[in-house]
């Protein structure tokens, strides 16, 4: 199987050079899949996965725009198409100086797997651009925002590919985003998610990613008849996803201890209570400043350059982007005595980092299952833009954690190994996620 693996692997690379990160998303599904296809071969005649690593379309473009000195900026603006068997493109956007081709391509491709999972129509998508809204005025980010939708216009629509929100992108700049495409388009539909909840939002997609996270973190503890009550949990990052999951941890009893962001990270052993995640959202979602700021505030300890994974847990959630947990830090964790991982970012553990946890036989949730509540509740927004209604909070909460007990029942089902009660995560996203989107893609024929 291994030699198997490996072939196709270096086809992948050959045909899609220096894009580390697509290969490692790519090579994660295979070794899930390929033991899966092998048993059923109407997948492999059909060439579905050679199919499914190759995206429906790639649209790269220039976003030229004036910076507040007047000076002309460009960047560069990408939409991944990956895959649209089961509905339309979903996925979000991201905006952040690292964003390449070969990124947006792991994340789409991940996407479409999620977006399986998640039981609701919805394909596979993602796109940005390089631009770093980091230090930029509201009015740059907006020239910004509405150069890009220029161009991206003519490649989207509600029943088309739906963009939403990713780093680097919130509610402000879906604003612009939506503003720009309504007033070229002429047009006011569903076209992006995350909407402000005076124009088409719906309630609880802020906090769907955060809290669906923690959710399906609650589902696994529950097969070892543990709960969140009292857990010590380290989170990373301290953007939409983090806060939110923040929050519903200390809903549910547990005591989130830090915080990052790209300059280092905090520890508060006392815990991020309700007032002091006020302090960070206001700090982070309105005075855009560093996290530094927390330990001068509460008077806590901050480590420059770093991630939390030193810090001794129970659970951690890595919820600031790819590849943040190394192999040494997944040791750490291990060896410190943390019993589950829920990613909230994704692909936030490297290989080796993955095969740590599964060797370690610790609970441990592939960022395409327990970050799903996101765009779940952004399938949720587009079903309430269709019929013109909006749901309450209750509703759409109630919603998202059914969606996320769905989502964890798959993972049970696709990853028990063997005989043993032991749950593989990983292979049972990946295969849940597969099957869904192979067969539509066999019903439609060669496409
Ligand atoms: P935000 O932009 O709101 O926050 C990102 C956070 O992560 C910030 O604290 C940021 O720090 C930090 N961060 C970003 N890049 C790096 C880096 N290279 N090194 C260290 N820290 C970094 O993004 P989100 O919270 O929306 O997204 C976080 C993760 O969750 C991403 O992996 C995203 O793909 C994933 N995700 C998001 C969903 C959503 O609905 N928003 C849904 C599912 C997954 P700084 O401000 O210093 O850059
Ligand atoms: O990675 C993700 O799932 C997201 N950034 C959310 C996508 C969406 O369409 O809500």
């Amino acid at each position: 199987m291994s030699k198997k693996i490996d072939e196709f692997m270096a086809k992948v690379i050959e045909r899609n050079p220096s894009e580390p990160e697509f290969h490692q998303a790519v090579r994660e599904v295979v070794e899930s899949i390929m033991p899966f296809i092998e048993k059923n071969q109407k997948y492999q005649k059909a060439k579905i996965l050679d199919r499914m690593i190759e995206p429906e379309r790639v649209i790269m473009f220039r976003v030229p725009w004036l910076d507040d000195k007047g000076e002309i900026q460009i960047n560069r603006g990408y939409r991944i198409e990956m895959n649209s068997a089961i509905g339309p493109y979903k996925g979000g956007l991201r905006f952040h100086p690292s964003v390449n081709l070969g990124i947006l391509k792991f994340l789409a491709f991940e996407q479409v797997f999620k977006n399986s999972l998640t039981t609701l129509p919805m394909g596979g998508g993602k796109g940005g651009s390089n631009f770093d809204p980091k230090g930029k005025s509201d009015n740059e980010v907006m020239k910004f925002c509405q150069s890009f939708m220029t161009e991206l216009q003519r490649h989207i629509g509600p029943d088309t590919d739906v963009p939403a929100g990713d780093i680097g992108v919130g509610g402000r700049e879906i604003g612009f985003l939506f503003g720009q495409y309504k007033r070229l388009r002429n047009e006011f539909t569903g076209v992006l998610t995350g909407k402000g909840l005076d124009w088409g939002g719906s309630l609880i997609r802020p906090e769907a990613t955060g809290y669906g996270c923690v959710y399906f973190v609650q589902e696994m503890l529950k097969t070892r008849g543990e709960s969140l009550k009292g857990k010590v949990c380290t989170v990373s990052g301290s953007g939409n996803v983090a806060q939110y999951t923040v929050e519903k941890l200390t809903h549910l009893g547990a005591k989130a201890v830090t915080l990052s962001d790209s300059s280092g990270f905090i520890y508060d052993p006392k815990g991020i209570d309700e007032q002091k995640l006020e302090f960070v959202m206001e700090l982070k979602n309105v005075k855009r400043g560093r996290i530094k700021e927390y330990a001068d505030e509460f008077k806590c300890k901050y480590f420059e350059g770093k991630f939390p994974w030193e810090i001794k847990c129970d659970v951690a959630f890595p919820s600031a982007t790819q590849n943040e947990i190394h192999e040494g830090d997944a040791k750490k964790l291990v060896k410190n005595g943390c019993v589950a991982v829920g990613e909230g970012a994704n692909m936030p553990s490297t290989p080796e980092a993955v095969e740590i946890f599964l060797d370690a036989k610790i609970l441990y949730a592939p960022g395409k299952a327990s970050n799903a509540g996101g765009v779940a509740t952004s399938g949720l927004e587009m079903s309430q833009n269709s019929q013109r209604l909006t749901w309450t909070r209750d509703e759409v909460d109630e919603k998202l954690l059914q969606i996320m007990i769905n989502i964890h029942q798959s993972c049970v089902k696709y990853g028990k190994d063997g005989g043993s009660k032991y749950v593989n995560y990983v292979n049972g996203a990946n295969i849940a996620g597969f099957v869904k989107v192979a067969d539509a893609m066999l019903d439609h024929g060669v496409v």
